[in-house]
């Protein structure tokens, strides 16, 4: 029986250098068609000793079931998988995807969250969609002022508007009662603005509001100095301009000498030398008030600043409608 097991080898050892459909159809014939190489040694069967038959012939199923259950796995393999049926071409390019990131608002937010969590601040989070009373009334914006209009605020309906700004986050949080309180409260506000480079009906603000026992406007100076000083630099200096909002008292606008000239004057700044960053104060007793806090044993400071302003000085970007356009090539260079 020794022929039939080299055959068997053979059969083994030629199948496995198949690599296509034609040259297995080939093997095929050569083994099991009608002068094929299993098919000579069954016709040679007859011939034999009646004693040998049987263990013969039990043989030489076993070589033809082996043979063909080889050729028919051969067969799925080569139909199913083009990976053996073609080689591996090294030449061709590679597929190339594209990297995720951050979009540049969310790098610029997470680097402004990042500075004040080391202060000691919470970040604090609430709902876009807001009442009257938490996005004016607590915040002591009076029922006639320009900023409830209808012109410049999105309304839902006479119960509910789309926030202004995140204060109504702080004013949950004073509400909870839970003093002292240092937060800060960053998202999406929008106003009915028509787009233009400069305005967008929605846009993102970090809030900040630090209340406790003697809290003053030098605690204030000495938290924004340190927190655009991490942000723009070390050589940083700010100065504040008295100003008007209905929540603080007194008030001020934030300036921050230039982070490109450093105050000589110069394309970021136009020639200013300083940047406007944003709003602040001392929280308005009467907010406290609002809030069942006594104004006369807590105080605090409150202040605002626009994530797209930042982000436009510090990149370069002419318009806050690219921030919105989704656009790869624009995306793709933060
Ligand atoms: C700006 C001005 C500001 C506040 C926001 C605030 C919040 C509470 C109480 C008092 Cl709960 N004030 N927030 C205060 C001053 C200015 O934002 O120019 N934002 C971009």
């Amino acid at each position: 029986m020794a022929d039939l097991y080299e055959l068997g080898e053979l059969f083994t050892s030629e199948l496995a250098a198949v690599n296509a459909i034609n040259d297995l159809n080939d093997l095929r014939v050569r083994y099991l068609g009608k002068k094929g190489l299993l098919t000579q040694k069954l016709k040679e069967l007859g011939s034999l000793p009646p004693a040998e038959k049987p263990a013969r012939g039990a043989a030489l199923n076993d070589l033809k079931v082996k043979i063909q259950e080889g050729i028919a796995f051969k067969q799925a393999e080569l139909t199913t998988s083009h990976a053996n049926s073609t080689s591996l071409d090294l030449t061709l390019p590679g597929h190339n995807p594209l990297l995720g990131r951050r979009h540049p608002l969310m790098q610029v937010e997470e680097r402004v969250k990042s500075i004040f969590r080391s202060m000691g601040f919470v970040v604090e989070t609430g709902p876009e969609v807001e009442t009257p009373y938490y996005n004016f009334t607590a915040l002591n914006t009076p029922d006639w002022h320009p900023a409830r209009d209808e012109a410049d605020t999105f309304y839902l309906n006479d119960e509910y508007l789309l926030r202004t700004e995140t204060s109504p986050v702080q004013i949950r949080v004073l509400e909870r009662g839970q003093l002292p309180v240092r937060m800060i409260a960053p998202g999406r506000v929008y106003r009915k603005d028509k787009p233009d480079p400069s305005h967008f009906p929605v846009f993102h603000q970090v809030e900040g509001l630090y209340v406790d026992h003697g809290v003053t406007f030098a605690d204030l100076k000495g938290t924004l100095l340190a927190f655009y000083r991490s942000l723009f630099g070390e050589e940083t200096r700010i100065r504040f301009r008295p100003h008007f909002f209905p929540f603080t008292e007194p008030s001020a606008e934030v300036d921050v000498t230039c982070f490109l000239c450093g105050g000589a004057g110069c394309r970021v700044c136009k020639d200013k030398g300083w940047l406007e960053m944003g709003g602040s104060g001392m929280v308005d007793p009467k907010v406290l008030v609002g809030v069942n806090i006594d104004p006369e044993e807590w105080t605090g400071f409150a202040f605002g600043l626009g994530i797209e302003r930042i982000a436009m000085l510090w990149y370069g970007v002419d318009d806050i409608r690219l921030f919105w356009e989704n656009d790869m090539r624009f995306l793709k260079q933060f």
